[in-house]
């Protein structure tokens, strides 16, 4: 019989006293916290698409301007959003535990940079960020929180699946003001049969081998290569917590399972 994850606070908090390194691999249910709609519940769903039909380079190259208005929506919503009480926590948590010369990385792959906006320093976003563009011209990645990131944009990607289709012709989307360039933007995510950046890859290998403690926040673990992370981690006989609302079929390989609203958990776990 498979020994099962443990849900004691008193327990964790004694592994988490003696961690010296800890990884906290975080996803959508955190950013949900500050009411930004998670991936795959049916608020995910923008108009009558899934994330899968938009977040892909050829969704994108098939239709810029539709793809763009789900960004500009996403944007919005990111901009308008404010860090949630699980952001903070893991914040001052960092804080607090480099006065003890203990450290704490955000491995994220939430693209809405709430979690710099707690405050939190050491940082991975695996999947990118929503306020950076890269030019598909000339390669340049700059970042940029402008509201509307263009002025065609202006008032476009309502989600209701009655809406219009903005249509923007190609040359009002966002362009690259690098001399001479202006070349098409797009947002500098990690879309769908993309392999993620080798260098933000590479660095968080050497976390996932360096840490003694690793909690696994808010993601449904889906998405790869992101979901083997945790399962990572624990293959090294690494005490692993989850908190999320409901379990999932790896849950049951990990040390800790904390069930609930992380805002709820995750403050207690890290007081
Ligand atoms: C709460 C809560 C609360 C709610 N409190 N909890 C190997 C096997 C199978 C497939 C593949 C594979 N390797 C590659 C693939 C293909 C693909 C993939 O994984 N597909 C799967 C869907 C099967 N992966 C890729 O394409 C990746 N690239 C890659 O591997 O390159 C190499 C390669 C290329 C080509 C072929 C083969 C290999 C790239 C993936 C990039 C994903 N990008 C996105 C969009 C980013 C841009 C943007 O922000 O728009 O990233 S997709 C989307 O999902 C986004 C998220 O970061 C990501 C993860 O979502 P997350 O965070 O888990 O959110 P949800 O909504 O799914 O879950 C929320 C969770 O929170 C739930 O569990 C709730 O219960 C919980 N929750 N409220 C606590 N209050």
């Amino acid at each position: 019989v498979e020994p099962q994850p443990k849900s004691d606070f008193a327990e964790f908090r004694d592994v988490f006293s003696k961690a010296k390194h800890i990884a906290i691999i975080t996803g959508a249910g955190v950013s949900a916290e500050s009411s930004l709609p998670t991936f795959r519940a049916a608020s995910g769903h923008w108009r009558k698409w899934k994330t899968q039909d938009l977040a892909t380079p050829q969704a994108f190259s098939r239709n810029s301007s539709r793809v763009w208005e789900f960004y500009h929506y996403w944007r919005e919503l990111a901009l308008k959003a404010k860090p949630s009480a699980v952001h903070v926590a893991i914040a001052e948590c960092e804080a607090r535990l480099r006065q003890q010369g203990r450290t704490v990385v955000v491995i994220t792959q939430n693209t809405d940079e709430l979690h710099r906006q707690a405050g939190s320093k050491h940082i991975l976003e695996v999947h990118g960020s929503l306020f950076r563009t890269r030019c598909l011209s000339c390669g340049d990645v700059d970042v940029n929180h402008h509201s509307p990131i263009c002025a065609a944009l202006q008032g476009k990607g309502d989600p209701d699946p009655n809406s219009t289709e903005a249509d923007i012709p190609v040359e009002h989307l966002p362009r690259c003001d690098e001399r001479g360039c202006d070349g098409l933007l797009r947002p500098d995510v990690i879309w769908f049969g993309e392999t993620l950046d080798s260098h933000v890859l590479t660095k968080v290998e050497k976390e996932l081998d360096a840490c003694d403690l690793c909690l696994l926040v808010g993601t449904a673990s889906v998405v790869f290569p992101a979901a083997m992370f945790a399962p990572q981690v624990a293959s090294r006989g690494v005490p692993v917590a989850e908190f999320n609302i409901r379990p999932r079929p790896s849950t049951s390989r990990f040390t800790f399972y904390f069930q609930g609203p992380c805002a709820e958990t995750i403050p207690i776990a890290l007081a």
